[in-house]
């Protein structure tokens, strides 16, 4: 199916992204996870009052001041408790996880593989790097933990760059789009187009997770993406790309990052579960149990908690590149 305008269709092959508007329902698609969300908060925020870590529940506060408020009190980030995928390292059996039935149909929403398989063709794979990120004022990011790219800023890279080799030849598509509307302000997005003509380059990695050094950065200007709600950005796995600090009070700028690639290649990350979302070839194939996809990922989250952590990462620190 044709979705895309021939001009977006140009801009994604030129430039290496295009923001497509109007492709989610803010209601029927974005809302159910804005409930979902609400009622992670109220877990959450009951635990640490039990936990004598926060002097209330905060309920009356609408929900982005609660998270901040929450945030801020606890001194903790709180990000996994909202998030799809598990983490890369340190899974635990009780690490929490965001695997709701309003998640899965967001992912497998006909709207938004509609668009995919305008890309990448009727075959469709939900690739396991998924994430619903909660990104935080930068004065409510708690900084004795680890850094996260869930709540913060994140640097410079290209995706292909954060997931194994065996997938460098996989036609990975990412999928970004925001449920409360990014802007300069609150940290949305930023491209270097065209930049993903040059091919995968070296990634180091930095206190804030792998990224590409400075000598390595494309000299072309970024341009940054504002986004409204129902807005959907398509990226390819070699566009250069980051996001700005979020810099307001008390906005959290609430986006989902999703990625899709043909059935049969490899994911570049084997230990987490993806599935067939779409198929004319065998359409017995297509994962449609919501209950299904949640317990792949408890059961990856079982086997991972016995085991030591997987490796995602091809690039070292000792690199002439990171020198
Ligand atoms: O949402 C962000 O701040 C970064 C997202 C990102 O790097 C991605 O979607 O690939
Ligand atoms: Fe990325």
């Amino acid at each position: 199916m044709r979705v895309l305008s021939p001009l977006q269709r140009e801009q994604f092959e030129a430039e290496g992204y295009v923001v497509v508007d109007g492709v989610l329902d803010p209601v029927n698609d974005l809302a159910p996870i804005l409930a979902d969300c609400e009622l992670v908060l109220d877990g959450i925020s009951q635990a640490l009052f039990r936990a004598s870590r926060i002097q209330s529940t905060y309920d009356s506060l609408p929900f982005t001041a609660r998270l901040v408020r929450i945030c801020m009190e606890s001194g903790l980030n709180l990000a996994q408790g909202f998030d799809i995928s598990l983490p890369l390292s340190g899974v635990k059996l009780d690490t929490p996880i965001h695997v709701s039935p309003a998640a899965f149909r967001l992912l497998t929403t006909p709207r938004l593989l509609d668009l995919v398989e305008d890309l990448i063709g009727p075959e469709i794979y939900s690739n396991p790097v998924q994430h619903l990120r909660m990104k935080l004022p930068k004065r409510a990011v708690a900084t004795s933990g680890l850094y996260s790219g869930l709540v913060s800023q994140v640097p410079w890279h290209q995706d292909n760059g954060v997931i194994l080799p065996e997938a460098d030849e996989s036609r990975i598509l990412t999928v970004w789009f925001s449920l409360t509307g990014s802007t300069i302000e609150n940290g949305c997005l930023q491209v270097i187009p065209g930049s993903h003509r040059r091919g995968l380059v070296a990634h180091c990695p930095a206190e804030k997770g792998l990224t590409i050094p400075d000598s390595l950065l494309p000299e072309k200007a970024p341009v940054p993406l504002p986004m409204q709600p129902g807005s959907v950005l398509l990226m390819t796995s070699r566009t250069v790309h980051s996001s700005l600090d979020n810099g307001t009070e008390n906005e959290v700028r609430i986006s989902f990052d999703l990625r899709y690639q043909p059935t049969g290649q490899s994911t570049g990350r084997p230990a987490f579960p993806g599935f067939v979302a779409r198929s004319s070839a065998d359409p017995e194939s297509v994962l449609r149990d919501p209950a299904a996809w949640e317990l792949s990922w408890r059961n990856t989250r079982t086997t991972l908690a016995h085991q030591n952590d997987p490796s995602f990462n091809r690039w070292h620190a000792g690199a002439a590149a990171c020198a």
